[in-house]
C-alpha cells in the first residue's frame, strides 16, 4: 500500500463538526506523549503533518486526514489523531473534556473501521489497561502499537513484548506491533495492519 497523498483536513471537538465525507477512519488512541502523532507522520513519511510535542498534551483536539494510497482495495481513508490520556500533569479541566470527546468519537462515529492503541514498549500504565478495559466493550478491530522501541535494547524486545500482553491482558488473536517513530522499525508491518483493517480482515 503506496502512499501517494496525505492531508490534513480538520480539528474538531464537537461531532457535529467531523467531516462529513464518507471514508473509513482508523483512530489513533494511546496515553499522552506516547508518540501517536509522531507515528502518523512517520507511518505517511509527512515531517511536520501532524503536530508533535515534548510536552504530553500535544494533541487537544480530534484531527482528521485524509490519506491516498496506491492499491487494489483501497483509495482514500481517514486517519483520527486523538488526544492522549492519562497524563497527570494535564489540568483537571481539560481532562475532564477530552474524556466526553474521544468517548462521543469511539462510540458514535459510523465510518470508524478499526482503532490503533499505541503503548509505551517500556511500561503498561494503569490508564492503558482502564483503556483496553474499555474498548473490549466497544468491539471495535484493533490492533496494539508498542511505541519507541529503539528505547529498548534488541535483547530485551522480546521479553518487553510479552510483559506488554500480559499486562493488557491482550489475547493471542491481537496483534502487537513493535514501532519506531525514529527509526521506521516495524513500519511495513504497521502499514500492513492499517491495510488489514481497512479491508476488514482484522
Ligand atoms: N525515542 C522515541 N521518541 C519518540 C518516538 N515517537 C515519539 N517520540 C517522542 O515522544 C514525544 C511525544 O510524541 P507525540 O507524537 O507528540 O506523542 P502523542 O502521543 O501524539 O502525544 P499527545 O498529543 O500529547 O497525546 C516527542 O518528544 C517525540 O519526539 C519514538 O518512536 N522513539
Ligand atoms: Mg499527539
Amino acid at each position: 500500500m503506496k502512499i501517494r497523498s496525505a492531508e490534513f483536513i480538520k480539528s474538531c471537538v464537537a461531532a457535529d463538526h467531523y467531516p462529513t465525507e464518507r471514508l473509513q477512519e482508523i483512530a489513533l488512541l494511546g496515553r499522552s506523549n506516547v508518540g501517536k502523532s509522531s507515528a502518523l507522520n512517520s507511518l505517511l513519511n509527512r515531517k511536520g503533518l501532524a503536530k508533535v510535542g515534548k510536552i504530553p498534551g500535544k494533541t487537544q483536539m480530534i484531527n482528521f486526514f485524509r490519506i491516498a494510497v496506491s492499491d487494489s482495495h483501497v483509495e482514500q481513508f481517514h486517519l483520527v489523531d486523538l488526544p492522549g490520556y492519562g497524563y497527570a500533569k494535564v489540568p483537571q479541566s481539560v481532562r475532564q473534556h477530552w474524556g466526553p470527546m474521544v468517548d462521543t468519537y469511539l462510540t458514535t462515529r459510523d465510518t470508524l473501521c478499526g482503532v490503533m492503541i499505541f503503548i509505551d514498549i517500556r511500561r503498561v500504565e494503569r490508564s492503558d489497561i482502564e483503556l483496553m478495559q474499555w474498548l473490549r466493550t466497544l468491539t471495535h478491530p484493533m490492533v496494539v502499537i508498542a511505541t519507541k522501541t529503539d528505547k529498548v535494547n534488541a535483547g530485551k524486545r522480546q521479553a518487553c513484548l510479552t510483559q506488554l500482553r500480559v499486562g493488557l491482558s491482550l489475547p493471542n488473536s491481537t496483534e502487537l506491533l513493535p514501532y519506531s517513530s525514529y527509526t521506521h522499525e516495524g513500519r511495513p508491518e504497521v502499514v500492513r495492519a492499517v491495510k488489514n483493517l481497512l479491508t476488514g480482515n482484522i
